[in-house]
């Protein structure tokens, strides 16, 4: 088994109602355990300012399939809940977007998946909730929580529980 760090974010509809479904659909597709889930938090849009605030999460699942079959099952569930990659801007709105994050200590640099993110360490919106889940977790030889210290988390607020 392996440990998937997995972020969610989504700025078209309800996408807090489609992060609960989509989980859901995560763990049963990649007959995946569900480990730790962060609250929801509401972001600042990033990359693109004319566009509505993110809801931003993340998720630390158990899983015996690989990299780049856990990446197809994402790209599958995203395009279940309304994503049309064809028609959307970079950085521009979605209704789910989900990142695979980190993968044990797997290091991948592939067209399509690069592990771990190449982002990451940018970005408040996926650091702020996964460091409420993993904050002693190494990635790239960093502590989740050190790196947390090191972005801005202006504007980056927790929802109340909606479950
Ligand atoms: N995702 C984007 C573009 N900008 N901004 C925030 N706050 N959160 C996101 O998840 C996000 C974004 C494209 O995937
Ligand atoms: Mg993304
Ligand atoms: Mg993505």
């Amino acid at each position: 088994m392996a440990s998937a760090l997995i972020a969610l974010g989504g700025n078209v509809g309800d996408v807090r109602a489609t992060f609960v479904q989509a989980i859901a659909e995560i763990c049963r597709r990649a007959d995946a355990t569900l480990v730790a889930r962060s609250s929801d938090y509401m972001t600042p849009p990033w990359g693109e300012v004319q566009q509505p605030p993110f809801v931003n999460a993340c998720i630390a699942v158990e899983t015996a399939v690989a990299p780049h079959p856990l990446l197809a099952i994402l790209h599958d569930v995203e395009r279940l809940f309304g994503r049309d990659r064809a028609r959307e801007t970079r950085w521009g709105p979605r209704t789910l977007d989900l990142d695979l994050i980190a993968y044990d200590d797997v290091t991948l640099d592939t067209p399509d998946l690069t592990l771990p993110h190449p982002r990451l360490f940018e970005r408040g919106f996926v650091l702020v909730p996964l460091a409420e889940i993993v904050p002693e977790r190494r990635i790239a030889g960093r502590r989740v929580e050190e790196a947390l210290g090191a972005v801005s988390r202006d504007g980056i607020q927790p929802l109340p529980s909606a479950e």
